[in-house]
């Protein structure tokens, strides 16, 4: 397998699901990579050093020696393409890719307005719309529940990079007030990503009550 010649350098937010789908892979595929923690609440990811790495001002970002990337599922689809050789990760057949796509566009669309948007709500009282926040994340677990039904994995068998787009926020989706009591299906494909060799577990944060 191709080794970096330096650890990774990995901007991220231990709170932060876009940068735990990252840190899973890192630690999934077994690279070395060191953490940043960038502090949010105190603007560090505005500063002009930051912006100069992704000019979103978001987190996370990777450095692989000169190589910068940003945006959570573009910096899963880098690492997956460089090192993972099996190609498991990201499938280099036309259907098998375009089933991870499809996922990941729902983990940048609907999983992101939906149980992602809730959290913030509950946990650091953020001023967003938390009704529609659970009515879409409610959609998406209707669809998904019955569509895990008969697979292993989002695309089908083997885990993915769309596993692991859509693993953090749905296992952190009861902090936002999206109970996943009524989906078996989706808490037996989050055990199943939880088993796998080198996971990292997301980290958890007490939640307030919305009123
Ligand atoms: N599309 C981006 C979204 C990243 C994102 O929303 N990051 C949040 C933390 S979870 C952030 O940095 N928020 C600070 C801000 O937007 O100012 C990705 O997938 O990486």
């Amino acid at each position: 397998m191709t080794i970096p010649s330096r650890p990774i350098r990995f901007y991220g937010h231990p709170l932060s699901g876009h940068s735990h789908r990252v840190e899973l892979l890192l630690s999934l595929l077994r690279l070395p990579y060191e953490r940043v923690d960038v502090d949010l609440a105190k603007g560090a990811h505005k500063t002009p050093e930051f912006l100069a790495r992704n000019p979103f001002g978001q987190v996370p970002v990777i450095e692989d020696g000169d190589t910068v990337v940003f945006d959570s599922n573009a910096i899963l689809a880098y690492l997956a393409a460089r090192y993972d050789a099996s190609g498991q990760w990201l499938p280099r057949d036309p259907l098998a890719a375009a089933r991870v796509q499809q996922w990941l566009s729902v983990a940048a669309g609907q999983l992101a307005s939906g149980p992602a948007a809730a959290r913030p709500v509950t946990v650091f009282g953020a001023k967003l719309d938390h009704d529609r926040a659970k009515a879409i994340a409610a959609q998406l677990y209707a669809v998904l529940d019955p569509y895990l039904s008969a697979r292993r994995s989002l695309s089908g068998d083997a885990p993915t990079i769309a596993d692991l787009a859509m693993y953090s926020y749905t296992a952190l989706a009861p902090e936002g007030g999206v109970p996943l009591d009524a989906h078996a299906n989706v808490r037996a494909w989050l055990a199943r990503v939880e088993a796998l060799p080198g996971f990292v577990p997301v980290q958890r944060t007490p939640t307030k009550t919305v009123a």
